[in-house]
């Protein structure tokens, strides 16, 4: 037979755990953080240190370590034109969900030089 009590008891015990870190959890999940990612760019793709991050401010640290020049937009901003072994910051706000980024330059982007970032 099953015992009721018990059970009752344990899911009281989980919701007075839960109930008790959710103040901790909120205030980390608010803290005023940025991510930083590290962007490279070559012919045709870029590699991302990570392709995901929490909303909000995102910046990524874009370098061109390929042999002709890229860019690297997403949400409508994007870097300046980077010749090769060039460097540029690009600060973004990223609201919750998916956010495609690509190379504007000439065919770039249907090379290859495109993807999907995803803010949680
Ligand atoms: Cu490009």
């Amino acid at each position: 037979m099953l015992r009721p009590k018990l059970s009752i008891g344990v899911a009281l015990a989980a919701l007075v755990a839960v109930l008790a870190l959710t103040p901790l959890a909120v205030a980390r999940t608010h803290a005023a953080t940025s991510t930083t990612v590290k962007v490279a760019a070559s012919e045709y793709k870029f590699k991302l240190s990570t392709k995901t991050a929490h909303h909000g401010v995102v910046i990524f640290k874009v370098t061109n370590k390929g042999k002709i020049a890229h860019d690297f937009k997403i949400v409508g901003k994007k870097t300046p034109k980077l010749a090769p072994g060039k460097s540029a910051t690009l600060k973004v706000t990223l609201t919750k969900g998916n956010h495609k980024y690509i190379c504007s330059i000439d065919s770039h982007a249907s090379f290859g030089m495109k993807g999907t970032f995803k803010a949680t």
